[in-house]
């Protein structure tokens, strides 16, 4: 790496171990190498730039995805500085990219809040980037560097005037070598780069992504800061009191530490607490929600009974307090310390008690000047207590009766014989057939079998009292074997893979969300510790010479009429080329890829044709079907060989002559399968697909499950229209 002897100092050495060890031991700078990993490289770097619009020097930050698959983020801060570092004797640029925890100011004046999750800088992300390249305008000059792995592979040179603007570009491509994850996905980087937006009121972020099939460009700019951050989480619920917001800061132990809450009651029956510190979020909690709860609860309490609202008998949980409400808490601690699991609870004691001082004062205050507002919480509050009051009452008489506990399991549940959770599983069923053939198809010894009847109950309108007295939920809960509520305890679960096996139509998907909603509002912890699975149930069977061969999906069935079609079916080109069978199916599928495009756009009545020529169609729909298009004409295909009909045959061809000798059978429902058809199929740990369900992004997932199963109608009738246009086949 060094260009010239006198330059191999002990400072280089040190650079260069301190890349080395980053890229041995990767994980223990970003988390991983998967797809959260790859994605942490970016927020490194858009941190560094929310940290210059923090210190009042940065506007516009622009976050681009390129088509080469690399990401640019560009800012209008002051520029990374360039002039020669006092002890390095090499740019100060060189030393910020490539010395470990360099990124933050040299003087030591402004002292560092934001920061990614583990904070170790943008000199990480230069050493997992097989290239880096930067440009920075300062002092009127347009300067660049390039770097690869770490390393300066073309030096600080100017290349350019820029006047009196200023600003910061860096573009890099992460090591595939490194990472296991291959793109950067639009909506893992729209929804932190959206919550950044909200975090950093007044920053602009501008985010394009010009690789994806479909061009997405998204602006986020808050005025409101977090405040417009609840207006956003609560979008689909019901408010029952305005946004309340708190803000205040106090002497901790390092530093200043600041605290924003804003927060508001709605509707629902769930609660959702997000919580961050130094913009980043604190998933497992810690000090500062502890300290908003307390104050939340003492607050209640005191202005309840003070106003007469609270009696004495009412016995009120902090959960009961927390019924239907939504809130932010955005703290900024100088030296945070992190623990828990995944590092993301915040540890420092002071926090605590500054968080609950703030809000005690303030909050007090909101009830006494909006008392109308005070007595419609305290009441929800008391309402909630009486629902589960009830349900605790039930569970006892249930307790008494032994329904509820393990060892009187209900009579539905086909058990297995083995006891270690670890080895078992529970398939929960959709409907007795279905259920019928699972419990004679399954392994007695390590898979039991529940089998639901009927529309399981929407939890996301029912109270606890309401959903307790539900059989087929007590049912699901005793068989599970954590308890419930208070008694809740994921230990006790009877089975480590719960897995919903339901009819791959459109009923089918109304029960799996159903159960996905009972268990993302219940029972998060069981999908947090990736206990709960999708079955997947093939399509088709597909029987061919004597032989039976299970097909999942419709794109699947397509490939396999290909690839049987393309065989003996000679394709010249219009220039004469012939092409290999393999070169055939690539064409055929890109047909079908079409053929599928075009049939959705009419069904929602556009006429392909017509967008395809249209030059200012947008949409996901006419972006795929352009790309479609260009690719055809790799082929040396017009779009008129295609919509005169020439292609179509030829597709229709292909796929025929796939179809000679086969029998293909759709399946309609579980219930149509034998049970070895089904163990084999779907059941059989060796053979079947299973899908896990992660729980990745609490907020949005909240939102999701209030749209799709609340009781707004209106932004769900417009969800579903916005998003049939992305979806190719409804009837999945
Ligand atoms: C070190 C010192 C200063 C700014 C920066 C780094 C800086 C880094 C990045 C990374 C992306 N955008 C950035 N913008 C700024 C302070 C410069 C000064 O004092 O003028």
């Amino acid at each position: 790496m060094a260009e010239n002897e006198s330059n191999y100092n002990a400072e280089n050495i040190q650079v260069l171990e301190g890349m080395e060890a980053v890229r041995k031991r990767p994980a223990m700078y970003i988390g991983d190498t998967g797809e959260r990993g790859y994605h942490h490289l970016v927020y490194e770097v858009v941190d560094n730039s929310i940290d210059e619009a923090l210190a009042g020097y940065c506007s516009m930050i622009d976050v681009i995805i390129n088509r080469d698959g690399s990401l640019t983020v560009k800012d209008n801060g002051r520029g990374i500085p360039v002039d020669m570092h006092p002890t390095q004797h090499r740019p100060a640029i060189e030393v910020v990219l490539t010395v470990l925890h360099a990124g933050g100011k040299f003087d030591g004046s402004n002292y560092k809040v934001s920061g990614g999750l583990h904070g170790v800088g943008v000199s990480c992300v230069n050493a997992l980037s097989d290239w880096m390249k930067v440009e920075v305008k300062r002092g009127g000059k347009v300067h660049h560097i390039e770097f690869s792995r770490g390393h300066v592979t073309k030096p600080l040179e100017v290349v350019g005037e820029c006047g009196e603007e200023t600003g910061t570009t860096v573009t890099f491509f992460p090591d595939h070598t490194i990472f296991t994850c291959r793109a950067f996905k639009w909506e893992i980087l729209c929804n932190r780069l959206r919550e950044l937006a909200f975090l950093n009121k007044g920053v602009t972020i501008h985010f394009r992504d010009d690789e994806g099939e479909a061009h997405h460009e998204e602006t986020f700019h808050y005025e409101g800061g977090i405040d417009e951050f609840i207006e956003y989480l609560n979008a689909n619920k019901k408010p029952i009191s305005p946004i309340i917001h708190f803000e205040g800061e106090k002497e901790g132990l390092t530093g200043m530490v600041q605290a924003e809450v804003s927060m508001q009651y709605t509707e629902s029956y769930s609660t959702l607490e997000q919580t961050y510190t130094n913009n980043i979020h604190t998933i497992e909690g810690g000090t500062h929600l502890t300290g908003f709860r307390t104050a939340l609860t003492r607050t209640i309490n005191k202005y309840g009974s003070d106003n007469k609202l609270i009696k004495e008998k009412d016995t009120i949980t902090g959960d009961d307090m927390r019924e239907g409400l939504t809130v932010i808490v955005s703290v900024k601690v100088p030296q945070p310390q992190f623990e828990g699991q995944t590092k993301t609870k915040l540890g420092n004691g002071e926090v605590e008690g500054i968080v609950a001082s703030i809000v005690s004062d303030r909050l007090m205050t909101f009830f006494e000047e909006n008392p109308s507002v005070a007595k419609t919480i305290i009441e929800k509050t008391l309402l909630a207590a009486r629902a589960r009051e009830a349900a605790r009452a039930a569970r006892e008489s249930a307790r008494r009766k032994g329904v509820m506990d393990g060892l009187n399991l209900p009579g539905k549940l086909k058990d297995c014989t083995e006891r270690d959770p670890a080895k078992t599983e529970l398939f929960l069923v959709e409907g007795d057939s279905a259920g019928g053939s699972a419990q004679v198809g399954r392994n007695r010894a390590t898979q039991a079998i529940l089998p639901l009847r009927g529309k399981v109950l929407n939890v996301e309108k029912a109270r606890i009292d309401r959903m307790l007295a539900n059989a087929e939920i007590r049912t699901l809960i005793t068989a599970i074997g954590c308890g419930f509520g208070e008694e809740w305890d994921v230990s006790k679960a009877r089975y480590h893979k719960i897995i919903i096996m339901t009819d791959a139509d459109v009923d089918g998907a109304h029960i799996r969300t159903l159960l996905l909603t009972f268990f993302f509002r219940k029972m998060p912890e069981l999908i947090e510790k990736g206990y709960v699975y999708l079955a997947q149930p093939p399509l088709y069977k597909v029987e061919r010479k004597k032989k039976s061969e299970y097909v999942l999906t419709d794109g699947e069935l397509t490939q396999k009429l290909l690839t049987l079609g393309v065989d003996d079916y000679p394709v010249t080109l219009k220039d004469g080329t012939k092409l290999e069978p393999e070169k055939t199916k690539e064409l055929m599928t890109l047909l079908a890829e079409i053929e599928a495009t075009c049939k959705m756009l009419e069904e929602r009545g556009f006429d392909a044709k017509t967008i395809l020529g249209d030059e200012n169609a947008s949409g996901s729909g006419a972006s795929m079907l352009k790309k479609e298009f260009s690719a055809l004409s790799g082929f040396g295909y017009e779009p008129d060989d295609y919509f005169g009909g020439m292609l179509q045959k030829m597709l229709d061809e292909v796929r025929t002559q796939g179809k000679q000798g086969l029998s293909i059978y759709r399946f309609k429902g579980l219930g149509e399968m034998n049970a070895d058809e089904l163990y084999d199929t779907t059941m059989n740990p060796e053979r079947r697909f299973m899908k896990r369900v992660k729980l990745e992004d609490a907020a949005a997932a909240d939102r999701m499950f209030t749209l799709l199963m609340g009781d707004e109608v209106e932004p769900r009738r417009k969800f579903i229209e916005e998003n049939s246009l992305n979806v190719r086949n409804l009837d999945f």
